[in-house]
């Protein structure tokens, strides 16, 4: 192989390693839960561990998600906000926001 070639090949290899160190920590599904008119939308949700969701507040008003044990939240999002979490196996399903405990959903976690 001639020298130029087998630097281009390094070149590339080189690139592909910095890609790969460059990506993500979990590459899984990335979910969008909306929150209108104090709902989340959709107010259930199938993951997977690895996956995230991201809560997006559409509302003028902070909300939160958190699980209706207490055992994970989003903390507050505030109007016009978002937060994304991480799916992680075993979560509890249900959740509500702390601070309008009407506003309900689920997210059902795969493993
Ligand atoms: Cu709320």
């Amino acid at each position: 192989m001639p020298v130029k070639s087998r630097f281009l090949c390094l070149v590339v290899a080189v690139q592909l390693l910095a890609g790969l160190l460059a990506a993500p920590a979990f590459a899984g599904e990335v979910h969008v839960v909306k929150i209108f008119n104090n709902a989340y939308k959709p107010r259930n949700l199938t993951v997977r561990a690895g996956d995230s969701v991201r809560f997006e507040n559409w509302d003028p008003e902070p909300h939160t998600a958190s699980a209706s044990d207490g055992s994970w939240t989003s903390g507050p999002i505030a109007a016009a906000g978002e937060v994304t979490i991480a799916i992680v196996a075993g979560m509890k399903a249900g959740y509500i926001c702390l601070y309008h405990p009407g506003m309900r959903g689920s997210l059902e976690v795969l493993e």
